[in-house]
């Protein structure tokens, strides 16, 4: 016990003096699932856990290669530019349980990794919610642990994805394409509906006059839905990633929506829903760890194939693998 809180406190204060790698491993340890590791990722988190909180929660979500990695390595070095230090969690769909790099280069953000104050890793998508869960939150909070004045997540939007982006974050930042005011009938509505900031990327090149037509069209639906809900209309206006324009602009529009928001409540209400499904996933994870510890597998086995033979019903043989953990809390 000694050895895990020695061991914890060390890494804690790698973390918060700002070491990038002792970072990398925080984020390891509180994202694995096994349950030997898990004494350990609760006292990280306990020595930490005043340090939180201090950052703007950003989500940037959107269709596969509307250029999400594109635009938050130049928002990112923008920020860094003016002062902030701005962590990326990129929720990737391929990446292997216990993976993850601190390296950019994978995730198109090798410009902002080669920053000095920027954290650049690559998460794996874990269990529902389109991969973000409270391994995500968690992560998030070892991040402003180590100081990051800005943290983003991107995460593909996926319907269940940006639900739980949404929920995590004090700011969500949809990327649509240039052809996105064609596409309005057939767009889902629920991502745009969660959206504070709508950007139409790529208004570059020949396609700078459709995503200009798409910011125009996207602005007055926008405003007609926000009329019929009663609620604000988020800003919506056109970058390029590509060529670093409308960056500023971008920025201002996250920042007037985490102003409003605190001005009205929202902002706390936000924070203490977010806090709520963290812990409601972090419950469900560590039972589902505690269900798995090696402890009970020889048993568990046994129940499998009683099932399987066909002497035991699927519920009774959950019962008694959840009874069994029981006895062993
Ligand atoms: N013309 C133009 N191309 C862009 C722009 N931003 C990104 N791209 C290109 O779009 C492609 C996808 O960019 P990414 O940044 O990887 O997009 P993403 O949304 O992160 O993609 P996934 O993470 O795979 O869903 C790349 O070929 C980029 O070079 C832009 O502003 N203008
Ligand atoms: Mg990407």
């Amino acid at each position: 016990m000694a050895d895990t809180a020695d061991d914890a406190s060390a890494l804690a204060a790698g973390v918060a003096s700002g070491d990038r790698r002792a970072l990398g491993r925080a984020i390891t340890l509180v994202e694995s699932d096994r349950a030997e590791d898990s004494p350990r990722a609760e006292a990280l988190l306990a020595a930490l856990w005043p340090r939180t909180g201090g950052s703007r929660r950003v989500g940037v979500t959107g269709p596969p290669g509307a250029g999400k990695s594109t635009l938050i390595d130049a928002l990112g070095r923008n920020l860094v530019a003016r002062g902030e230090s701005v962590a990326v969690l990129a929720i990737d769909p391929s990446s292997p349980l216990g993976g993850g790099s601190i390296l950019g280069d994978k995730t198109r953000m090798g410009r902002l990794g080669a920053e000095a104050r920027s954290f650049i890793r690559p998460t794996p998508a874990r269990g529902a919610s389109g991969g973000v869960g409270s391994h995500t939150a968690e992560a998030l909070l070892l991040c402003e642990a180590a100081g990051y004045t800005v943290v983003v997540i991107e995460t593909l939007g996926t319907g269940q994805g940006e639900h739980a982006v949404a929920g995590l974050v004090d700011s969500l930042v949809l990327l649509v394409n240039p052809g996105a005011g064609d596409e309005l009938q057939g767009m889902k509505r629920g991502a745009i509906e969660l959206a504070d900031v709508v950007v139409v990327n790529k208004a570059d090149g020949e396609q700078r006059v459709l995503a200009e037509r798409a910011v125009s069209e996207l602005t007055s639906a926008l405003g007609l839905f926000a009329r019929a809900t009663g609620e604000g209309a988020p800003a919506v206006l056109a970058v390029s990633a590509a060529e670093e324009r409308g960056l500023d602009e971008l920025w201002a529009a996250v920042e007037a929506s985490l102003a409003a928001a605190r001005a009205s409540g929202a902002f706390e209400r936000r924070r203490a829903q977010a806090n709520e499904r963290t812990l409601a996933d972090a419950i469900e994870r560590l039972l589902r760890s505690e269900l798995s510890a090696p402890a009970w597998a020889v048993e568990r086995q046994r129940l499998e194939s009683e099932v399987r033979a066909g002497r035991l019903s699927t519920r009774e043989a959950a019962r008694r693998v959840v009874a069994l953990a029981r006895r062993g809390a």
